[in-house]
This record gives structure tokens, sequence and C-alpha cells, in this order.
């Protein structure tokens, strides 16, 4: 079938609006007409060419909504017309990571999804019978797409597509980071470093965890608003503290008889490897934990001296939230429309796909929190 699409044919060239031919879902697979995506970092890293990994041309996209519309031989767990979110980690709840019940970093089509194709090893997409890869298991900018079956959760149909995509990465990356990576328990203190599509999310995660004082960290102070909105106790510009940042950080969370000081938490949401130091020395000393969710540039490098470990810090990473997509998105979908996490305020733009490098150029100037495409 003919679908409408955002191709990257190679990379730093703007994505280009085309129509291309989609094969129909093999077994175990599904079709899916997308109706909403978000724009992300990771579509970004990729179309400029700085990901070593990037492969040209391909449909990118990986945060997504939308309905079945047709499933191929053997899959049982979704029909046409279920309402869906393509999942960029899978969970199969087979592979020795899924059982494991450690990780969420399903194995089960890892390898050909780095490569760009279905599990068995083909595209679905071309152009006049040239070869179209897929991206992150999803390609969400094209109005029709094929996913495995293991990497679509199905939710809740009363939710609007043009929202709940972004549960299909920011949402779940910031909420889950604090509930499932850090575990945050009620009256904690925590540090947020960088205020954009992710670390909002990471602060509408700590208001929900009840933590006490959350304090965000952002260059540009028209953050402090933002951070504000959502549950941000505290906020601090790094250019303007006037003195080192960590050591200011660590005596703004002396509480009560602790004199020590330092967050129970910190979050690094920038991708820079000199905030996650920051973020990782501002953590409390025997107990802090501070959690990597930025991801760097190809080669990049962290340090610290080890002592900041000998004396009980912990540092750790998360992909998508440590969430187990199948069975997590769905509830992250429930909680958007219980009222509970917020979505709408932070979709800050919205336009058709013809208008997709528009949200491109949003996201560089730092104006967007979240552009979304609508089909
Ligand atoms: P964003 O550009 O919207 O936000 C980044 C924020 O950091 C901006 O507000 C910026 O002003 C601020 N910032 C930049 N340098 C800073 C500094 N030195 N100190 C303090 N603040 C600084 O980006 P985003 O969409 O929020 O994404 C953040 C990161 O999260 C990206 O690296 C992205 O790739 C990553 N991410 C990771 C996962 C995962 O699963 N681990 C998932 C999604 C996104
Ligand atoms: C999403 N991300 C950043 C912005 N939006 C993002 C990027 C990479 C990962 C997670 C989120 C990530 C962390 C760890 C891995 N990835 C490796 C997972 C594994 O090896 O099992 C990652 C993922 C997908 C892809 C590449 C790297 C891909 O499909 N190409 C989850
Ligand atoms: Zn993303």
């Amino acid at each position: 079938m003919d679908v409408r699409a955002a191709v990257a044919v190679a990379a730093g060239k703007p994505l280009e609006v085309t129509t291309v031919q989609l094969e129909g879902p093999r077994a175990f697979e599904v079709l899916v007409e997308i109706k909403a995506t978000g724009i992300c970092h990771t579509d970004d890293f990729t179309l400029s060419g700085a990901d070593p990994e990037g492969i040209f041309p391909a449909i990118l996209g990986h945060e997504g909504a939308g309905v079945v519309v047709e499933v191929g031989k053997g899959v049982t767990s979704l029909k046409p017309g279920d309402h869906v979110i393509p999942l960029y980690t899978p969970e199969c709840r087979e592979c020795p990571s899924c059982l494991s019940r450690k990780t969420n970093l399903c194995t089960a089509i890892r390898s050909t999804q780095g490569q760009g194709v279905m599990p068995d090893g083909t595209s679905r997409f071309s152009i006049n019978g040239e070869k179209v890869h897929h991206y992150m298991g999803c390609s969400t900018f094209a109005n029709y797409t094929v996913l495995p079956e293991i990497a679509l959760a199905k939710v809740n149909p009363a939710a609007a597509f043009d929202k709940i995509c972004y549960i299909g990465c920011g949402v779940t990356t910031g909420i889950g980071a604090v509930i499932n990576t850090a575990k945050v328990e009620m009256g904690a203190t925590a540090i947020v470093f960088g205020l954009g599509g992710i670390g909002l999310n990471v602060i509408q995660g700590l208001r929900l965890a009840g933590a006490d004082m959350i304090i965000g960290v952002d260059l540009n102070n028209d953050k402090k608003a933002w951070g504000e909105r959502f549950g941000m106790t505290h906020f601090v510009n790094p250019l303007e503290v006037g003195e080192d940042l960590v050591p200011y950080l660590v005596n703004l969370t002396k509480r009560g008889a602790d004199q020590i000081g330092g967050a129970d938490y910190t979050f690094d949401c920038t991708g820079n490897t000199k905030v996650m130091r920051q973020a990782l020395e501002a953590s409390h000393r025997g107990w802090g934990k501070s959690v990597v969710i930025g991801v760097a540039g190809a080669g990049q490098e962290i340090s610290t001296r080890p002592f900041q470990l000998v004396t009980g810090r912990t540092w750790m990473g998360t992909a998508f939230g440590g969430a187990r997509g199948r069975t997590d998105v769905p509830k992250i979908v429930d909680w958007y429309l219980d009222g509970k996490i917020e979505i709408d305020p932070m979709i800050t733009h919205v336009m058709p796909l013809e208008d997709i490098n528009k949200g491109f150029e949003l996201m560089h100037s730092g104006k967007s929190i979240r552009s979304v495409v609508v089909y």
C-alpha cells in the first residue's frame, strides 16, 4: 500500500515528505495506522549524522500512537481497532532479560531492530523497489507502519492520540526513572538537571512519588515557570550561582540535624557528561542515587573520583524509564485519563506531517517542550 512518510534520505539533510510503499504484516507482525507522533532528540541525533549507528534511507520516529489495522499470522494479543503505542523497548516476556525481572531491556528482536529491519531481516518499507529502513523498531514518521506484536502496548481507547503519543517516550522515561529506576519514596529530596521534555516528566514523577524538595537546575531561566508548573519547589540557574554548583546544591539540601547535605536522588536529563558528574556529586553521601537519563554523544566518557562511590553514592542509568512497555505503558495512559499525571501543557506545538522539519527547528531553538505531528 501507499503511505505518507517523512523520509530521512541522508545524514544532515531535512526529512523529505513523500509517498512510500508499505508491505502488509507477516507472521507475528501488526499493521498500525499512526495517528500522532512526537519529535524527540534521538530522531534528531540520528538525522544529524552524529549517530554512528544511523542508517539511511530510513523512516524515523519512535514516539507514536495509533490504531491496529491488520494483524499477521500468529498474532493473538491484538485485533483490528485496538488503540496502541509503539515500543522501542519491546516486551516479549520470554527472553532471559524479560524473565529475569531485573531489567526492561528485552533482547528478543534487539539485533534486527538496530539494523533497521523487521525480526525476519527484511524491511516492509520501500520507494520504487528501493529498500527504506525501519527505525528503533517503530518508524512513526509514517501514517502507517508495521511492528512486531511484542513492540505494541494496547491502551485505553478513550485517550487522545495527539497526547498519549508522548507516553511512547518522554513521559514514560521521566516518570519511570523516578518510580522504576530510582524507586523514590515519600519525603525524599531530589535534584533534576535539565528541565526539558524529560526533566519536566521527572518532576511530575517526583510529585507523584511524594518527594518533599524538588530542585530543578537549568541554564535557561524560562524553565523556572515550567518546572513550578509540574511540582518543582526550588530553581537553580548554574550561571547565576556565583560559586561552584555542587557545593551550592549540597548546602541547599541540608535539612534538620543533617549537616552533610546532598539530595537523596538526582537525575541527569541533559545528556551532558559534565552535568552527569555534577548530579552524582550532588547526591547524598552514604545513600544518594544518581540516575543518568540523558543520552550522550558517541564516544563520550563520564568521570568522577572513586571516593564518590566508595562513600556510598550509586550511579545508575535508565532506558525508557525501566518500563516494561506492554505492562506499564497502559497503566500510564490510565494515570493520564484519571488526571494523576499531566501531558497536555507540555505539548507546545502541533503540526501536520508536511511541517515536520519545523518541529526539528523548534527543538533546536529550545522554544518547544514537545512538538507533535498529527496525521
Ligand atoms: P531538552 O532539550 O528538551 O531539554 C534539555 C534541557 O537541559 C534544556 O532545558 C537545557 O536548557 C538544559 N541544559 C542544557 N545544558 C545544561 C546544563 N549544563 N546544566 C543544566 N541544564 C542544562 O531535551 P529532552 O527531550 O528533555 O531530553 C533530555 C535527554 O534525555 C536527551 O539526551 C535525550 O536523548 C535523553 N532521553 C533519554 C531516554 C532514555 O531512555 N534514557 C529517553 C528519552 C530521552
Ligand atoms: C529515546 N532515547 C533517547 C531519546 N529518546 C533512547 C535512546 C537509546 C536508548 C533508550 C532511549 C537505549 C538505552 C539502551 C539501549 N538503547 C540499548 C538497548 C539494548 O541494547 O538492549 C537503545 C534502544 C533502541 C535502539 C538503540 C539503543 C534502537 O532501536 N536503535 C532502546
Ligand atoms: Zn525519545
